[in-house]
């Protein structure tokens, strides 16, 4: 059926031929066709640069083109042929500048010159770049204190970049490294190292081949890992079973079209992803989690009873974990009817996953944004953890934990010191191959950096790259705080709504992107990357920069630190500029991992930073891998206890890159040309008298302690009828952080709860 509505069913399977289109579609819109198919391949190519799309990896010393639609949406928007000069900034006022959408403002182009906000025209002017780093001197060093500066890293800068960024910034004196992991995978950072001594992925790519089973929850690959759906591909041909959880039937976990695969694509055929898919509600996953492993208790209870060896892998449990104990009692004293509930789903479905489960020989759980942000999400991935632990699926090949990154770089920016809690180790590098004794306070994280400068505790804000103000929660409180900044300065490849939100000072420097030439005095610069599996390679632009003004992230940082500190430490920032082989040796002498650095990663596909858990090694306090249980069953009791409330996720469409909004289609959910929609279930509309289609009003439920947020609303969405469990709704992101209070997180990580949100639905007035 076709109206005018943009709301209608996609028929198709993900990728194929739409995915095609869709390239062609960017390529037009930002590019012009030859250059834009030839940077296409170079894309991932042993000698080209690393996709900034997404952290999945590639496969190694392969030199076949990987296709993926949104990896070429990324470059296609970096390598745009659009310029946001100083004379297109002179033709808007910053005022008229904040009331465009989020689209438009991104597709004014790349940054070509040093900006600054000047008052009095209220415009951004160009400046030059002296200027501009003897102006965040003049601030920095007229600061009371260090911590109340904060220093924003969103996860797409180098290994090279974020290593400087984090010198300069411990040795001015701070540990205030807000960072967009903080928003992301801060609850694995925070729930892994507790379980298995390390915050990050155990396994590489060959284990996907070797696995027997593969359990994908909350993550949504064909949109944000397309590469990823390769790997899925293949392992649903060779027959794996791969079990879903999710609240929405995603399509391309569903049935998907290998672009590659010239059969599919000649015959308009598919391959099913999915063997068993698994409706949870939207914060029911520990729930979920709990009633797998009860029922892999009872299978295990079952084949002992049969007079069989058990279904638990009682060795690994006695030689490698603690803790098994209080788990059992916990899942015993857990009810079925409780599991039932909290997660949406049957026992028997759940039943089903832990047969699946037992019948694997090697396990491998991948997982997302809908497991980590949440209230719980620490606990969360701490349950998956136990669900891996106790059939032993870690340091064995086809088995392990597969948290998927987010941003391209955002695994290596932690790895390279970009961490509020400056562990010892850390510390001690630094001293030892820099001289100087780094501050030991922990920092803020990035709700903590928003609240700083909202109560005026901090004063002073630079990011390197990023939104951080739409990202955030509580745009009516976040909004406002940038707004209060003395100064603001941010490293950026395009103008963003972040950009607008001028304080007293505002600079805009402009950087170029990973596609780019980086050409400094010792010659062309590579930078170097971590992927989601820890390997580390090199990364190389060929593109000539937007304009010839534009600096490379280490450059600015550089610039800026020579600035700043006026020789402290007698650190020689321009040795580093001249040649990132010197940053490189910089991050070997702090961190273990990475010996040999410079000629490593000359090998092809790079090299994996030891991952403790892959040699069954673990890394905390007791030398063992720990279960670790949680208490309860509610991602948030306080929803559960009131009427009416439903729990709204905030998603990512198909046309977005985090707050870059590259089109307004989210092809595969059936939504063309609009963003203001919210996905209900069929029966919750009827309930308040509602039908598909009809507009609505979604206002924030506050609890208390949230006071801030109560009466927020999101107005005049369209009301679409979707197949997602009762109680459970779903909305775009950015536009629905509105109804999240800055409080809302995960106590444990930090971690904003913005894939539930409490809120209330009514007919919109
Ligand atoms: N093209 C593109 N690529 C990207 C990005 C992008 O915006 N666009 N962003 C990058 C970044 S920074 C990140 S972190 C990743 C994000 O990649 P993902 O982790 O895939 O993130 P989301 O799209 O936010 O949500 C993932 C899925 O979680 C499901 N979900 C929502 N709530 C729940 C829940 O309570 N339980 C379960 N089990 N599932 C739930 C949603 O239905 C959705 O399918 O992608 C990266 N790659
Ligand atoms: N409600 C809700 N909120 C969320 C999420 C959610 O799922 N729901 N997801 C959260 C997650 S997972 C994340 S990671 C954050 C994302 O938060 P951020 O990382 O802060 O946001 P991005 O939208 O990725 O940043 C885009 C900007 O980065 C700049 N940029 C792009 N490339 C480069 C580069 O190479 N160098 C530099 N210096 N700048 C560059 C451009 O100016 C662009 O406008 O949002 C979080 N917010
Ligand atoms: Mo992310």
């Amino acid at each position: 059926m076709h109206d005018d509505s943009g709301i209608r069913k996609y028929e198709h399977p993900a990728g194929g031929w739409d995915a095609l289109a869709a390239v062609a579609k960017a390529i037009h819109g930002q590019m012009n066709a030859l250059s834009g198919t030839r940077i296409m391949l170079r894309n991932n190519q042993p000698d080209g640069f690393d996709c900034p799309g997404c952290a999945w990896p590639d496969p190694k010393h392969s030199s076949t083109f990987e296709f993926c639609e949104n990896g070429a949406k990324a470059v296609t928007w970096e390598a745009t042929r659009k310029r946001a000069t100083p004379e297109v900034f002179q033709r808007y006022t910053v005022t008229e500048l904040r009331s465009w959408n989020d689209h438009d403002l991104e597709d004014l182009g790349r940054l070509t010159q040093p900006m600054a906000y000047d008052a009095a025209s209220d415009r951004y002017v160009a400046i030059d770049w002296d200027e501009a780093f003897a102006r965040v001197a003049e601030v920095l060093q007229a600061l009371p204190s260090p911590d109340m500066a904060e220093f924003y890293t969103s996860g797409r800068a180098s290994n090279e970049a974020a290593f400087l960024y984090q010198l300069f910034v411990r040795a001015y004196g701070s540990n205030n490294f807000p960072d967009c992991s903080n928003m992301c995978h801060e609850a694995t950072s925070v729930g892994l190292p507790q379980s298995i001594g390390i915050g990050k992925g155990t396994v590489s790519l060959d284990d996907f081949d070797q696995a027997d089973l593969i359990i994908s929850m909350g993550h949504n690959p064909g949109t944000n890992h397309p590469r990823m759906m390769t790997t899925l591909h293949a392992a649903a041909r060779r027959g794996a079973p791969i079990v879903v959880f999710n609240p929405l039937r995603e399509r391309a976990l569903e049935r998907f079209a290998a672009p590659q695969d010239p059969l599919e694509m000649a015959t308009f055929s598919s391959t099913d992803i999915a063997s068993d898919y698994l409706q949870v509600k939207v914060g029911g996953d520990a729930a979920a989690l709990k009633g797998v492993m009860k029922a892999v208790l009872e299978l295990d209870a079952a084949d002992l009873a049969a007079g069989g060896p058990g279904l638990l892998d009682r060795r690994f449990i006695a030689e490698h974990t603690q803790g098994i104990e209080a788990l059992l009692e916990d899942l015993h004293a857990t009810d079925w009817a409780d599991v039932e509930r909290a997660s949406g789903l049957q026992r028997k479905a759940l039943e089903q996953v832990a047969q699946l489960y037992c019948k694997a020989e090697r396990a491998i759980i991948v997982f997302g944004m809908g497991i980590t942000q949440h209230r719980r999400g620490t606990e969360n991935v701490q349950q998956i953890s136990n669900l891996l632990m106790l059939r032993g699926n870690y340091g064995r090949p086809g088995a392990g934990i597969c948290p998927v990154r987010g941003h391209s770089n955002v695994q290596g920016n932690r790895t390279v010191g970009i961490d509020e809690k400056a562990p010892l180790a850390l510390r001690q590098g630094i001293e030892r191959v820099y001289g100087f004794v780094p501050p030991e306070a922990r920092g803020h994280d990035a709700a903590e950096a928003i609240e700083a400068i909202a109560d005026g505790r901090s004063s002073f804000l630079m990011c390197l790259g990023g939104n951080l103000a739409v990202a955030m929660a509580d745009p009516l409180r976040s909004f406002a705080a940038m707004q209060r900044l003395d100064m603001a300065v941010h490293i950026a490849t395009k103008p963003n709504r972040s950009h607008l939100l001028v304080g007293r000072q505002s600079l805009l420097l402009p950087c170029l992107g990973r596609t780019e030439l980086d050409l400094q005095a010792s010659g062309v610069q590579s930078i170097t990357v971590e992927d989601s599996m820890s390997m580390v390679h090199a990364s190389t632009g060929r593109l000539p920069p937007p304009s010839d003004q534009v600096r490379s992230e280490p450059a600015i940082v550089a610039g800026m630190a020579k600035a700043v500190l006026a020789g402290r430490y007698g650190i020689d920032w321009d040795a580093f500029v001249a040649d990132y082989g010197r940053i490189r040796d910089g991050i070997e002498g702090v961190f273990a991992g990475f010996d040999d650095y410079n000629a490593r990663i000359r090998q092809p596909g790079g090299f994996r930073l030891p991952v403790g858990p892959a040699e069954r090694v673990w890394h905390t306090p007791s030398g063992k891998a720990c279960f670790i249980t949680m208490p309860g069953i509610e991602e948030d009791a306080r929803t559960a206890a009131v009427s009416g409330v439903l729990t709204l996720t905030t998603l990512r469409s198909h046309d977005q890159y985090n707050t870059t909004i590259y089109g307004f289609d989210d092809r595969y959910r059936g939504i063309f040309g609009r963003r203001d929609v919210v996905f209900l279930n069929p029966q919750d509309l009827a309930e308040q008298g509602l039908v598909a289609g009809d507009r609505v009003d979604l206002e924030a439920v506050a609890f208390a302690g949230e006071a801030p947020q109560s009466g927020a609303v999101l107005r005049n969405l369209t009301a679409v009828a979707y197949d997602i469990p009762r109680g459970s709704a779903g909305a775009y992101y950015p536009e629905a952080n509105v109804l999240i209070a800055l409080s809302h997180r995960d106590p444990q990580s930090g971690t904003p709860s913005y894939k539930s949100v409490p809120v209330r639905l009514r007919a919109a007035v």
